[in-house]
């Protein structure tokens, strides 16, 4: 039987368990990548492992989330994470160089290999055939020493494209169309592969967008094949040395297989507060728009630029709209200023934001108001733009462009004439804000520099055979980690200050939860499906930990969150039968006997007001090993 692209590279890496569906395997990691929001917390878990030089072939630190330094908070962070990489063997990327995601699929993402990132996007560099997974800081952290990454060996589901796309629509439509078809929870346990004859008709930057918003399917990543395009994105790189074709056996077997023709495709846009809430422009055309913000990891490549500034040319945004545009990376924008299309953009009445995530994780440009706003971001999650009665709906760069002109939901199908984009054949290369680490020798002597805004690791306590707790939070479907740990530019400073962070700690759903929390001193959490969907940030299982919280029970959990839980020591629990979820309010006090065993068995039970609801949980011998241990970092160092 022939083998999936994704298996053939797993196949590859396996240091341990056996390639069938719902096992565990543990992976060799090639290259990591760290953001800032995420990164100061991953190494200082770097740090508490001990080991002083990274062991990956490649490990880059990103600065791009915490870019406002509105304080001297973001400041002391980057400056820490720039002496680590020094000391430690990692490229630093400095602030204003770009979006992670963006720069590693120029720059540095190899076909083949296997990259872990502390960023739920970091699939994206499935655009060129990577084997790429968001993942907990803690996990990076590891790798990063040169241990293995441990995922549940998933389903394999290929999507065939046919046809091509039609003028005004593109790459984005074909990520929101597979969000219709299967919702933000349809890829869980599931790595997506893009195959078909359509394939030769998306370029690395469009297949790019697509694999980027895997991640709101639920995912654990998404590929296409590295091909001729794939070539000729590297060689423009000046990285032809990197290439490998590579493909899935003509026999390979898929759990599902959907088919899309890309001819078929209108303009979509994900309406407010969901990513798969999909309609089409048409539908929606007459809106009236207030804001409209393009970039982010998903749309912001020098081709997405470049129909920006076409679209823009010679007119102007509407009196009544404020468009924003931030390029990806520094080559992105250097190479719009060469070729006169940033003037294009500036001259329509656009806002240029720096290279970095800005408004997309709410780092300014919060839209007024009840304000509707159109971005071409892949999360609308309430709140995440930082105005919390925004209606954020998720575009192209096409419909953005169109609304921003018009003032109104737009189809950009009735613009008219449609050119094509003639993309330069080699990019311009200036890897100047890659700052390169010491020699080892060098490494030595230098010193860590730390500010005050950073504090220690919460503490962690091995765990306890029986529970009891208060159920000081219960809380719905498809509980985002936005939700759990908020971000936004007024919270995002404080990632590496837990007991401060804690304060908001579900803070859009119940603004005392965490002063309850603290009182009732040990808490269980209550959630529906998919508890946990979106961000990697691990920060939403330590706040919890900082609060009490010993275990959360949910219909079911999102991965890469359930994995930060165990990382952290808290227990993600599964009600057995979901009804359950109705037998327990907030305010009970809850219990689990026996769990040691029950973890080794399978099965737990909770007793609530004198009832046995039982739960079942499917842990590994390692992560049993791990939450007896009270988390992976005390696990890791033995303790
Ligand atoms: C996001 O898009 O939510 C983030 C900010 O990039 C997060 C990481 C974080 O919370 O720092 C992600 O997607 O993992
Ligand atoms: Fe940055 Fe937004 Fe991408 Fe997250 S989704 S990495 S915040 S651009």
């Amino acid at each position: 039987m022939g083998l999936t692209l994704a298996q053939k590279i797993i196949k590859n890496h396996l240091v341990s368990g056996e390639m069938k569906v719902g096992e565990e395997i543990a992976l060799r990691i090639d290259q990591t990548l760290t953001q800032d929001a995420t990164g100061t917390m991953a190494y200082l878990e770097f740090e508490a492992i001990g080991i002083p030089r990274v062991r990956t072939k490649l490990s880059v630190a990103y600065i791009d989330h915490n870019t406002l330094q509105s304080g001297f908070e973001n400041a002391d962070d980057h400056r820490y994470i720039q002496s680590v990489a020094k000391k430690f063997g990692l490229r630093f990327s400095r602030p204003g160089n770009g979006i992670c995601h963006q720069v590693h699929l120029e720059r540095f993402g190899v076909p083949g290999m296997t990259l872990i990132g502390s960023d739920s996007h970091t699939p994206t560099a499935g655009g060129i055939g990577m084997l790429a997974f968001g993942a907990g800081g803690l996990d990076v952290a590891v790798a990063m020493g040169g241990g293995e990454y441990y995922i549940t060996m998933p389903k394999m589901f290929k999507v065939n494209l046919t046809g091509k796309l039609q003028p005004w629509v593109s790459a984005k439509d074909v990520s929101l169309e597979i969000l219709r078809i299967l919702s933000v929870k349809g890829g869980v346990g599931a790595i997506i592969e893009w195959g078909g004859e359509g394939l030769k008709t998306l370029s690395v930057p469009e297949r790019a967008t697509i694999t980027n918003m895997g991640t709101e399917l639920g995912a654990t990543t998404s590929i296409f094949p590295s091909d001729e395009i794939t070539r000729e994105f590297l060689k423009a790189q000046g990285r032809e040395k990197d290439y490998t074709p590579l493909s899935s056996d003509p026999d390979a077997v898929y759990d599902r297989i959907i088919d899309i023709n890309l001819s078929e495709l209108k303009p979509l846009l994900a309406c407010p507060h969901s990513p798969d809430n999909i309609k089409s422009a048409e539908e929606l055309s007459g809106i009236k728009v207030d804001q409209v913000c393009i970039g982010s990891c998903t749309n912001s490549s020098l081709r997405d630029m470049l129909r920006v500034a076409s679209m823009l040319k010679g007119k102007k945004i509407d009196d009544s709209v404020s468009l924003s545009v931030s390029p990806g990376s520094k080559q992105v924008l250097s190479m719009l200023a060469d070729c006169g299309a940033l003037s294009d953009i500036l001259a329509s009445g656009a806002r240029v934001l720096e290279c970095a995530c800005g408004p997309c994780i709410g780092m300014g440009f919060s839209p007024n108001s009840a304000g509707v706003s159109l971005r071409t971001f892949n999360r609308n999650f309430e709140g995440r733009s930082g105005t919390k009665d925004a209606q954020v709906y998720l575009v192209s760069p096409e419909v953005a462009v169109a609304s921003a002109l018009t003032g109104y939901i737009t189809d950009p199908r009735t613009l008219g004439e449609y050119s094509e984009i003639v993309m330069p054949d080699a990019f311009k290369l200036d890897d100047s804000a890659v700052v390169m680490p010491a020699d080892e020798e060098e490494a030595k002597s230098l010193e860590i520099l730390r500010g005050p805004n950073i504090k220690p690791f919460p503490t962690t306590y091995p765990l306890e055979n029986s529970i009891e707790a208060k159920l000081t939070l219960k809380v719905g479907d498809n509980i985002t980690t936005d939700h759990i740990m908020p971000a936004g530019a007024k919270i995002l400073p404080y990632r590496s200050n837990i007991p401060y962070l804690s304060k908001f700690c579900f803070a859009v759903c119940d603004e005392s939860f965490a002063e309850r929390a603290l009182e009732n001193k040990s808490t269980i959490i209550v959630g529906g499906s998919n508890y946990g969907q979106g961000s990697s940030r691990e920060h939403a299982a330590l706040v919890p930990l900082y609060l009490g919280v010993k275990a959360v029970v949910a219909k079911s959990f999102a991965r890469i969150h359930a994995a930060n839980l165990v990382n952290a020591g808290i227990l993600p629990l599964t009600f057995k039968n979901p009804d359950d979820y109705e037998k327990c309010t907030q305010g009970d006090t809850l219990s689990l006997e026996n769990v040691f065993e029950g973890m080794e068995k399978g099965e737990i039970t909770l007793n609530v007001n004198g009832e046995k609801i039982p739960l079942v949980c499917s842990y590994t011998k390692r992560q049993i090993d791990i939450l007896k241990a009270g988390g992976l970092l005390a696990y890791t160092k033995g303790e």
